[in-house]
């Protein structure tokens, strides 16, 4: 499996450790922060905060991807990121800009952003020919429609294997478009077009995903799987979330996304040394 992950600017060996991405929502409206960093100083305070909790990257995005939220103009987006990122360039984590927008990936880069996390998987057309020529990292992400969309009545025969031919099927258009195979990261998109059965089942599955021969991000902090089955609020996720986490590093998930990242470092740390054990276990049960 490849481990480097080729970033503008630079590489990530995620083979060393697994990675924390903090999430930061420039936005009114995020489900579980929507208003909390609208203002350009509250984002780059949040931010800051959120690099001296241990996150190794950070995730800024200028539109929900809620289910039933509305798409943000690619202006408005602009005008909320580029004073955050121009900020927090120089603050030593890499960047990522979470937007399916092309002009607004690029306008990101140009700000200091190395990542493009792409939850619509380069479905704007300019975006695949962007990635490919600046050399930034991207993040391919499975979402069943859109965002207004998602969640009516979500089907699968069998959501892992689905969302894995998916997957693949985008790597392929990456590939043809000029993205090198180290650019890419790809993630089940939890939430994003599955009922709480098929959240549950693509992380106890995620091993069949790493078959993809690409490492694995997956962002399920306080999504609301984690809460329905006791009526938790979003606040309240975060011992679920932990859970979840735990076992999605477990089974090779190599970045976590989340908005608690104190708390996840410390879990990820625990279960990434029980994983390093287990693969070891089981290299040396193959050798007898
Ligand atoms: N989840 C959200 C947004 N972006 N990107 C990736 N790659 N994977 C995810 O699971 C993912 C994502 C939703 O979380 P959040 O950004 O907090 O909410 P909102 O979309 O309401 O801003």
């Amino acid at each position: 499996m490849s481990s480097r992950w080729r970033i503008r600017g630079g590489t990530l060996d995620l083979a060393e450790r697994v990675r924390v991405m903090g999430v930061v929502n420039v936005t009114p409206d995020s489900f579980s922060d929507g208003g909390a960093f609208l203002e350009p100083q509250a984002a780059i305070d949040h931010a800051r905060a959120l690099i001296a909790e241990g996150a190794d990257l950070l995730d800024f995005g200028a539109e929900s991807t809620r289910p039933g939220a509305a798409a943000v103009p690619p202006a408005i987006q602009i005008e909320r990121l580029i004073p955050v990122l121009e900020a927090v360039a120089g603050d030593g984590v890499p960047i990522s800009v979470d937007t399916g927008c092309a002009a607004v990936a690029a306008r990101a880069l140009e700000a200091g952003a190395a990542i493009v996390n792409d939850v619509t998987a380069l479905r704007d057309r300019g975006m695949a020919e962007l990635v490919a020529g600046t050399g930034a990292g991207v993040v391919l992400m499975h979402l069943r429609g859109t965002p207004e969309t998602m969640q009516d009545d979500p089907r699968y025969d069998d959501v892992t294997r689905d969302v894995a031919a998916w997957l693949e099927v985008r790597v392929r258009a990456a590939r043809r478009a000029g993205i090198a195979s180290e650019q890419i990261v790809l993630d089940p998109g939890v939430g994003f077009g599955k009922t709480a059965a098929h959240n549950f089942e693509l992380i106890a599955r995620l091993e069949e995903l790493g078959a993809l021969g690409l490492p694995l991000l997956v962002g399920l902090s306080r999504k609301s799987f984690l809460g329905r089955a006791q009526g938790l609020p979003a606040g309240e996720r975060l011992e679920g979330g932990l859970a979840a986490t735990a076992i999605a590093v477990f089974l090779g998930a190599r970045v976590m996304r989340t908005h608690d990242v104190a708390a996840t470092v410390r879990a990820v740390r625990i279960a990434e040394e029980i994983a390093t054990r287990r693969r070891a276990a089981v290299e040396r049960a193959r050798e007898f």
